[in-house]
């Protein structure tokens, strides 16, 4: 089975917990001690990606040190075709749709094809949406960012990515986001699209982590808290006790 196929085996029996961890935000050594810490928490993946990456070492380093101390499947989650890493098992082949540079919606892809092809790494297909604030990934990724209140928009994209094939839907208000995507838009996205939907940005607690699963979510990724402070991993495992309570 792919990995693809096991997430969305998986996510149809329960909701999940992906972390997020960005290579520029920490030493490789670190990286695998939060991959420890994740992995014994109970999250079912971890991705590796960031916007503001500047070599492909970072990110060859980083996902070598995650391998050294989880089993955890390793999802790459590309800002571009430079940072790419043989060492994953798989990579989000997503398109930032809402972008305004089409080197984020399908020129980087172009780009970075081959190596995906000949590294043996799973591509997983994902339609990827910035929704306000959108914090560094929206100003990077030159987003037109979707309007809180804007839950026509939103479903427009999901059901565009849900047309072209694409297996998952990730809808996020960027790393570190004050304010998560609204539990309203969750609710409009889930209700009116089938692929599983990924949904992150500004999650930090349990209760905010319930809401979105609430709406309709899937599978919530957190990042920057874990990253930010490694004693955060008693909040880190009562978020994922929630999520595996639902
Ligand atoms: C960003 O959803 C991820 O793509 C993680 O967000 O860093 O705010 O948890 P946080």
């Amino acid at each position: 089975m792919t990995i693809a196929q096991s997430i969305i085996e998986l996510s149809k029996k329960k909701k999940l917990h992906f972390t997020l961890l960005d290579p520029d935000k920490q030493l490789p050594i670190v990286a695998g001690e939060i991959a420890q810490i994740v992995t014994d928490a109970g999250s079912s993946a971890i991705m590796v990606g960031g916007s503001t990456l500047h070599s492909q070492k970072q990110v060859d380093d980083t996902v070598q040190a995650i391998k050294k101390n989880s089993d955890l499947p390793v999802i790459l989650f590309p800002s571009g075709a430079k940072f790419l890493s043989k060492y994953a098992d798989a990579v989000f082949f997503m398109s930032l749709l809402n972008s305004n540079n089409l080197e984020y919606v399908i020129r980087e892809h172009v780009k970075g094809a081959p190596f995906v092809k000949y590294s043996g790494l799973e591509p997983i297909s994902m339609g990827y949406v910035i929704v306000e604030p959108g914090m560094t990934a929206g100003r990077i990724g030159q987003a037109d960012l979707i309007k809180r209140d804007d839950f026509t928009t939103a479903v427009g994209y999901a059901l565009a990515s849900e047309y072209l094939g694409m297996k998952f839907f990730y809808i996020e208000a960027g790393s570190g986001a004050p304010t998560p995507v609204p539990n309203e838009m969750v609710h409009a996205v889930k209700k009116n699209t089938s692929i599983p939907i990924l949904v992150g940005g500004g999650i930090r607690n349990p209760e905010t982590a319930k809401e979105k699963l609430l709406a309709g979510a899937d599978i919530i990724i957190t990042g920057t808290a874990i990253e930010k402070d490694k004693h955060f991993k008693n909040t880190l495992a009562e978020i994922i006790n929630a999520i595996e309570e639902m």
